[in-house]
Parts: C-alpha cells; sequence; structure tokens
C-alpha cells in the first residue's frame, strides 16, 4: 500500500524527492570520515542503537557533536541496563546508582545482558564509550556524570515503585527524559552555542524531554502490554480497565479509548514549553536537532489521538510525512506552522461527544492563538498542495499540446 500512500500523499512524494536529492549516500557518510579510531567506532553504536537520533546529532555543530554523541552511549548503556528484565533487582540496582562512577573506569565492560537484550553489544565493548568520554572537556563531563547519576538513582527507585499516580509519571519521565532536557541545554551553554541563560531555564528543557517520552509511552501501549510493562499511572488506567491487559482488550474498546484520549491530553499540556523553548535557540544546526524530534512527536500524538489501532497494535507516520517534517524543521517561523498544521488536523479529530472534548479544545486554542500572535503574517495557510496540483495540470496540457504538435508535424 505504499504506493498508493505515496499518490495520495503528493507534499510528502515533493519532498522525499528533495531529501533524497540533498542527503545522497556519499555526503552522509562525512563524519564518519573526518573522525577517527574509537570515535568512529562509537559514531557506529549510535546508528545501532538509535534509528531516531543518530541522523540529528552526526549533523549538529562539531563543537558539540562528539560531546552529545557520548552523551547519548552513555545514558544508552544506563537505560540498557534498567530494561534488562534478567539483571536481578539488586545488582540492577547497584549497575544504576554506580553507572556515573562506572563511566571514569578504563576497561570496564559488560557481558551479563540477558539473550533478547538488543543494545547488548554497547555494553560489551563500553570500554570504548569510556575512553572517549575522558577525551572530552571536563565541563562535558561534569554534565555528563551529573546527569547519568541522577537518572541512575531514578530508575533505580522505579525498578521497586510502580508508575500509580499522575505526580509518579511525570517523575519517572524526569528521569527517563527530563533530565536529558536538563543535560543537553548545560552542554549547549557550555559550548558557547548558545546563551547561558539555556542552561538555566530547566523546566522547559525537562518539559522538552517529557513531550518526547509521554508520546512514546501513549504510542507503544499494546506493545509494553504484551511485554508485561505499563508505563500509563495505575491513576488513568484503572478509572477505564480492571487490569493493564483489559485496558487493550477489544471487549472493553470505549473505556480504552476514554483511557487513550486522556493520555494524549496529558502529552498535549507540554507544548507551550516546547515552543517557548525552541523560541531561545539561535545555533542552527542545534535548531533542528532541538527540533525535528518534537515535530515528529506532535504529528505522533495527533495520529494517535481518538486512534483505536493504537490499542490494537503499533502506529507509526507515513515515511514520507517524517521526510517532509524533518525537511520543514529549519526554523522558529516553519515550526510553528508544522505545529499549526498538527494542531488543525487535531481540532478535526477532536469531536463533541469525546469526554476530552473540552480540555483538548482549550490546548487547541491557546495554542493557535499563541502562534497567530507570533508568527510573521499571522495564522499560516500551507499552499504546497494547490501549488502542485497546478504544476501537475500545467505538465499535463504542455505534453499534450507537445504531442499534438510533433503529430501534426510528422505529417
Ligand atoms: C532536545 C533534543 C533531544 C532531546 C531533548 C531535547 C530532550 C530529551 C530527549 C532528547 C530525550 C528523549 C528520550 C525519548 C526517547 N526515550 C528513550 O529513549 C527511553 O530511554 C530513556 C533513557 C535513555 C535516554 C537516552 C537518550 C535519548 C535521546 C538522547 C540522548 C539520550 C542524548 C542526547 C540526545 C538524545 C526509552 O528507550 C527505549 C529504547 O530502549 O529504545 C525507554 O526505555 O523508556
Ligand atoms: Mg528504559
Amino acid at each position: 500500500m505504499a504506493f498508493i500512500d505515496w499518490v495520495l500523499h503528493p507534499t510528502e512524494l515533493w519532498a522525499a524527492f528533495w531529501f533524497f536529492m540533498r542527503h545522497a549516500p556519499p555526503d552522509e557518510k562525512t563524519v564518519k570520515l573526518q573522525v577517527s579510531g574509537d570515535m568512529k567506532r562509537c559514531y557506529d553504536f549510535l546508528e545501532m542503537t538509535s534509528r531516531s537520533f543518530a541522523a540529528v546529532i552526526q549533523e549538529l555543530n562539531p563543537k558539540l557533536r562528539d560531546g552529545i554523541c557520548l552523551f547519548y552511549l552513555v545514558l544508552r548503556g544506563l537505560d540498557t541496563i534498567e530494561d534488562d528484565m534478567t539483571i536481578p533487582g539488586a545488582r540492577k540496582r547497584h549497575l544504576l546508582e554506580t553507572f556515573h562512577e562506572i563511566i571514569y573506569q578504563k576497561g570496564w565492560t559488560f557481558k551479563e545482558s540477558g539473550p533478547d537484550e538488543k543494545d547488548a553489544l554497547l555494553l560489551v565493548e563500553f570500554d570504548i564509550v569510556i575512553n572517549e568520554f575522558l577525551r572530552l572537556p571536563t565541563e562535558f563531563q561534569d554534565v555528563i556524570a551529573d546527569i547519568t547519576r541522577r537518572m541512575g538513582a531514578g530508575m533505580a527507585k522505579y525498578t521497586r515503585a510502580r508508575v500509580e499516580s499522575l505526580e509518579d509519571y511525570n517523575e519517572y519521565c524526569h528521569y527517563a527524559a527530563g533530565l536529558v532536557g536538563h543535560g543537553l541545554s548545560r552542554l549547549f551553554a557550555v559550548s558557547g552555542l548558545e546563551d547561558k541563560s539555556v542552561g538555566e531555564q530547566l523546566e522547559l528543557a525537562n518539559s522538552m524531554g517529557l513531550f518526547l517520552q509521554k508520546t512514546n509511552i501513549t504510542r507503544d501501549i499494546n506493545e509494553d502490554v504484551l511485554d508485561g510493562r505499563c508505563f500509563w499511572p495505575k491513576a488513568v488506567w484503572s478509572k477505564y480497565a480492571d487490569s493493564e491487559e483489559h485496558l487493550i482488550d477489544r471487549e472493553n474498546r470505549d473505556k480504552g479509548m476514554e483511557a487513550l484520549n486522556e493520555m494524549c491530553t496529558n502529552v498535549l499540556q507540554h507544548i507551550p514549553d516546547v515552543l517557548e523553548y525552541l523560541n531561545q535557540i539561535q545555533e542552527p544546526s542545534v535548531f533542528r536537532f532541538c527540533a525535528i524530534p518534537q515535530v515528529m512527536a506532535i504529528a505522533t500524538i495527533v495520529l494517535c489521538y481518538d486512534n483505536s489501532r493504537v490499542l490494537d497494535g503499533n502506529v507509526k507516520i507515513r515515511k514520507g510525512e517524517a521526510l517532509k517534517l524533518i525537511s520543514q524543521a529549519t526554523t522558529l517561523d516553519n515550526v510553528k506552522r508544522t505545529f499549526y498544521r498538527y494542531i488543525e488536523q487535531l481540532e478535526r479529530k477532536n469531536q463533541p461527544d469525546n469526554p476530552m472534548h473540552n480540555q483538548v479544545a482549550k490546548i487547541i486554542d491557546r495554542t493557535k492563538k499563541d502562534i497567530a500572535r507570533t508568527l510573521k503574517g499571522g495564522a499560516p495557510v500551507d499552499f504546497t498542495k494547490e501549488y502542485l496540483v497546478l504544476i501537475l495540470f500545467f505538465f499535463t496540457i504542455t505534453t499534450f499540446f507537445y504531442s499534438y504538435l510533433t503529430e501534426k508535424s510528422s505529417f
């Protein structure tokens, strides 16, 4: 059905065409040609362990690129231990709580991962990550170690505790992703590419992480429940289901949908902070690095809203849609236009009989007003589709006219 998708979404085909024109394969590999030895291996690990962040990290300004790659690998190592259900509780908590010291121990490796652990190899060769970490400027090392310590402690806490209340949910997401936002903001400031104040507005940085993490948690409910996990807070799902399995049960679909819509509404609350955070970012490569994950997230959460396929299995935005989002995440104004488009789509999906209708309508209203007020030229209109139809129209006419002429002259 991919072909039909492309025909039905000509603007995405257009974006894909330009994307592949700009990112021809040889160009893509330039980062790895510039770096050597162990750092090259670290970029291999980055590509192995992250589909979503590998490209944006590689396109960062060289002042930040290696530091943020290593920040990612250190935390991915920590998260691989957190996610591994085969490591005994006490051992796991000890590893999580001491990981910020482990990253200073030359030669440390870890071979105890369970057989299903997708990123086990990263820990088997973790000495390589440590070598490169120790080569970073100490200001970078300090930030990474501080965030690793706090994230490890939080993750250790949640190996026992469950996500019960909404406060727990915000706290867990703070440990898993909000702290990444803190660390990144501090690294941006330390590098001198962004203002010192970016490294101090940490509440906004936290929201950047929460918007991404909560979107994933909301989208992945089916997969997580089938794996025997659930990150939806009990305070929410227990209003609609007797158990986590009951939540995705077809027999309980109406209640399941109410729970899903409540979870989506919770995510949407972070939108004002996300736009305010992006408003402070100056350097173009840092801007794209921050904006691309956020536009993917808003597209995903709007797709999930009132969508029963989330409870049945996996939902994903189309490949072409993702390429279009990436190519448009260049400036604050373009990102605002993208958010506006998705907010309008959400408005169409937000039916009056939905119990979340009023709360979602408020967020829609506020976001549209915020954007219309601050965007040059006011509320945006997207004419890309109309342009393409026009081009296609003239192309067809010209072709017919041309063949008509050549037919005539051949006689
Ligand atoms: C600007 C740009 C990027 C940002 C940001 C601000 C603020 C926060 C984040 C990125 C982090 C968002 C994480 C969302 C995806 N969630 C996960 O990967 C979960 O793991 C959480 C713990 C490890 C976090 C590692 C990480 C992720 C992204 C980074 C980074 C570090 C460092 C630099 C740049 C981006 C999730 O993992 C699932 C999996 O194993 O694949 C989980 O276990 O919950
Ligand atoms: Mg995890």
